[in-house]
């Protein structure tokens, strides 16, 4: 870097101002990095900034995503419920902001239109949405694997006269502010059925005149099991902030759940029964991530559970015909992400609310007045497209992102992200993505993985200044390895006969379609234990020059 037309206007550039990308900027600074953090939106948030839907919610517990208060950055905060609302997580993600004091190194309203890297000097050159060009020697990548939303493609669509919107962009007012839709006296349809529509359903059969549910594929869906959090539950939660910590970090997903240590193939229907029972009440996800150990890979202990919340769904929808639509029969229970439903399925048993089988009659086309299926035409005044992401690689996908000799990142991943430790690829050196493909922190709570994440990217970062280092590229023989590993570890697990959004289906020459996972699911603790070994091995594995 001694070379003056070397030196880049930044040390890094980090996209996107969500809960993870606040904290890189933040530590970069820290670590006395000259840094610039890209967001879209007009302020910080991500997730909650731009998923403002009616009933948005989290379903991790509020104190154990809530990685800003347990770091002591803002360990004064309140929560108010075991499961934050987005509103109340918006209002935490921004008083972390200015506790860091970080919005002065953000350009909002901003994107990345193009990324592209010169061998010649090892310098990322960003070109943003107005125009303006910055350089960088790090480029990173924190845009979340659920940002890029998806529009079904339905003939018609653009021809509907009334309200539409998809979930994760709610309608605002001229200042920018989401408006409060009113439902009432109003026929509203709502195409989706993931965490999203499962979500916002109970709430708009509230006040909507009809509600039309178009159901391409039901889900597994769990109670919630909300409730306040009361000052003195809060302050022991708040003096438990250093254990709850270490203990997120010993489990698999960063929730608070360990799992049963016995085989649900092992043990009597009785003691079955009572485990389940018990973790259909608990609030959270118990069910899913702290019941037997080979709930995820023995297909006969799994129906034990699927079962289970089969007949639980029959007890709760009055309506035989409906209930078994609302059972699933295509994947594994917990196969696909679970949703943490309040009310859901009692929503069933209300006059104005009407499951139409989309699998069975499927949707032809929207028309100026609603949405037609094969079996009639639906009038309708709002349509809701709760259709989910283009998971994961879709947020890169939209940046024109080039490495090493002009190659596309999305050529370079047409067949799968191909990385080591889900954060560099070969040909794109300096170039991290934090929560992002085949990375440990994407299948996981992402409030406490991707800041983990970002400190260990940190060290990397002054590991390197330190040294005069100013390349970084994984190996070939790391990345292929890493590669095998991530799919390896897939595919031994049920998560590989569901087409849930950490899957790329890719079909192949014989017409066989092949599921591709983009993340890993081998555990937070293996991953970090990994990522530890990688860089007290002077970053074995990469490639730094
Ligand atoms: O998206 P999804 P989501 N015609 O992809 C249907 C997180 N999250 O926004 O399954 C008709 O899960 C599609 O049908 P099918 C969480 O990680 C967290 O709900 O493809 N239907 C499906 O029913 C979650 O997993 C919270 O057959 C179409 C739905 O749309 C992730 O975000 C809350 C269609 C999409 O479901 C994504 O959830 C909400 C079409 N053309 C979300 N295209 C928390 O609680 C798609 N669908 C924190």
């Amino acid at each position: 870097m001694s070379d003056e037309k070397n030196v880049p206007q930044y040390d890094a550039v980090v996209v996107g101002g969500g809960i993870t990308g606040i904290y890189q900027v933040h530590l970069l600074e820290e670590a006395g990095h000259t840094v610039l953090g890209i967001e879209a939106g007009d302020d910080v948030g991500g997730t909650w900034y731009w998923n403002r839907y009616p009933g948005c919610r989290l379903d991790t517990e509020s104190y154990a995503y809530g990685y800003f208060a347990m770091k002591g950055i803002i360990p004064e905060w309140n929560w108010e419920e075991r499961f934050a609302s987005q509103p109340e997580v918006l209002r935490y993600v921004n008083r972390a902001a200015d506790a860091m004091d970080v919005r002065r190194l953000f350009r909002f309203k901003t994107t990345v239109v193009a990324a592209h890297y010169s061998d010649a000097d090892g310098i990322w050159s960003i070109t943003l949405s107005g125009g303006e060009v910055v350089t960088c020697r790090f480029f990173i990548s924190a845009t979340g694997p659920l940002s890029a939303t998806r529009m079904p493609d339905i003939a018609g669509i653009e021809t509907y006269q009334g309200e539409s919107f998809h979930s994760s962009r709610w309608p605002t007012d001229s200042e920018g502010h989401p408006v409060n839709v009113d439902f009432s006296g109003k026929k509203v349809g709502v195409i989706g059925t993931g965490a999203t529509g499962v979500q916002i359903i109970p709430i708009a059969a509230e006040t909507a005149a009809e509600l039309f549910v178009f159901q391409r594929t039901p889900n597994w869906c769990t109670p919630l099991g909300n409730e306040k959090i009361s000052d003195r539950e809060m302050d022991l939660l708040r003096n438990s902030y250093p254990t709850t910590l270490e203990y997120v970090k010993s489990t698999d997903t960063a929730f608070p759940y360990h799992r049963d240590p016995r085989k649900g193939t092992d043990v009597s229907a009785e003691e079955r029964q009572a485990l389940f029972a018990k973790l259909y009440d608990q609030p959270g996800y118990g069910i899913w991530l702290s019941g037997f150990r080979d709930l995820l890979v023995s297909a006969e202990s799994n129906k034990y559970l699927a079962d289970f919340v089969a007949d639980k769904i029959r007890q709760r929808v009055k309506d035989p015909v409906t209930a078994e639509k609302l059972i699933p029969t295509d994947h594994p229970f917990g196969s696909k992400r679970v949703p943490m439903e309040t009310n859901y399925y009692e929503t069933y048993n209300k006059d104005n609310v009407h499951l139409v089988d989309i699998r069975e009659a499927p949707i032809q086309e929207i028309t100026p007045r609603g949405i037609r299926t094969s079996d009639g035409e639906y009038d309708l005044d709002v349509i809701i497209f709760a259709t989910g992401f283009n998971a994961v690689t879709g947020a890169l996908d939209r940046i024109d992102i080039r490495g090493k000799n002009g190659l596309p990142l999305k050529e370079a991943w047409a067949d799968g992200p191909v990385t080591f430790l889900g954060l560099q690829s070969k040909g794109f050196p300096n170039f991290f993505t934090l929560v992002g493909p085949h990375n440990g922190s994407t299948f996981c709570n992402v409030g406490v993985c991707g800041a983990l994440q970002g400190e260990w990217v940190t060290r990397m970062i002054s590991y390197m200044k330190a040294r005069g280092l100013t390349r970084s590229e994984p190996s070939e023989k790391a990345q292929d390895s890493w590669t095998e590993e991530v799919y390896r570890d897939f595919s031994r697990t049920l998560l590989a006969e569901a087409n849930a959004w950490w899957v790329k289906v890719v079909e192949k020459p014989d017409g066989s379609i092949e599921r591709r996972s983009l993340v890993h699911v081998g555990g937070g603790p293996a991953y970090r234990q990994r990522s530890e070994q990688v860089a007290y091995h002077d970053y074995n594995g990469f490639e730094l020059s």
